[in-house]
């Protein structure tokens, strides 16, 4: 639902009716420069650690500041709080990654199907940190399909899916009625956590790296009850359902990743319940 006491900026987007709004011109050219460097080096600087460089992928905005002050940023703010009112938590950030001419694929979903959330108060914003185009393997939509609740998935653990259970839709999706968010580095979509999207290979000879900021409404809670770990980014916490982080006491700093390591537990406890966890993508 639209909040009527907040910025009306991006409404003429029409989100209620498709899912879906883009491009958000989130940060400018150079500062995405910097941000995508920055993450670029800690990942060069984790290459011997698979599990902090893993933790990286997963909570960048716990561990750089670069990327704690993207999750805050006021346009990425702004639209979020156009759907989901002026009360914004960030639940992760997570990245997706494709590496250069990479058969990787993200196969049709919704968002919310695995992520033991009570309430669909979510929206995410998919920040672009390189080009993603049709042939980089930009993200597709389909318009309208966030009406739907949560359909049936199919979990694969295919390896050349991203998703943490290489989850698929198993209802027909119609691939024809599908729209390309073809994004300049810097920009961002927002989309509905029902919302069927999906995306394809990079056969481009750059990394296609997205950040995919998951904002909440504070009034969402897991269903175990769980307080996973979020960043609150504007307005107020009237619940406590959520543990709440600070911002990072530095880059890659060992009690960040501390926490980041707690949190991980409870997100793959929430996110492969009733299926082997070892076999997961993510966290
Ligand atoms: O980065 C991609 O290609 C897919 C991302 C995605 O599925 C999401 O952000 O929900």
């Amino acid at each position: 639902m639209i909040s009527e006491n907040y910025i009306k900026k991006y409404d003429s987007n029409n989100y209620e009716e498709t899912g879906f709004l883009f491009p958000i011109d989130a940060v400018g050219a150079d500062e995405i420069n910097i941000i995508r460097k920055d993450f670029e080096l800690a990942e060069a600087e984790l290459s011997d650690d698979p599990k902090r460089l893993s933790l990286l992928r997963s909570y960048p905005a716990n561990l750089l500041p670069s990327f704690d002050r993207l999750i805050r940023n006021e346009n990425l703010i702004a639209a979020a709080s156009t759907i989901l009112g002026p009360d914004l938590m960030v639940w992760s950030s997570g990245m997706f990654i494709k590496e250069a001419n990479s058969p990787k694929i993200v196969t049709w979903h919704q968002d919310l199907t695995y992520w033991g959330l009570d309430d669909e108060e979510e929206t995410t914003c998919w920040v672009a940190l390189s080009k993603a185009n049709e042939a980089s393997g930009c993200m597709k939509f389909i318009p309208g399909s966030h009406k739907e609740k949560i359909v049936p998935h199919l979990d694969t653990f295919d390896d050349n899916n991203l998703l943490s259970r290489g989850q698929e839709i198993s209802v027909e999706v119609d691939e024809k009625k599908s729209v390309l968010i073809e994004l300049e580095a810097g920009q961002a979509s927002m989309h509905h956590g029902h919302l069927f999207h999906a995306s394809g290979p990079n056969k481009t000879n750059d990394r296609r790296i997205g950040c995919a900021i998951r904002y909440i409404k504070p009034s969402m809670k897991q269903l175990t009850g769980d307080l996973s770990l979020v960043t609150l980014v504007s307005g107020v916490d009237n619940y406590g359902h959520f543990t709440i982080s600070d911002r990072p006491n530095g880059r890659l700093n060992n009690q960040d990743f501390e926490l980041c390591s707690r949190d991980a537990e409870i997100k793959r406890k929430v996110l492969y319940s009733g299926v082997d966890s070892t076999k997961g993508k993510r966290y």
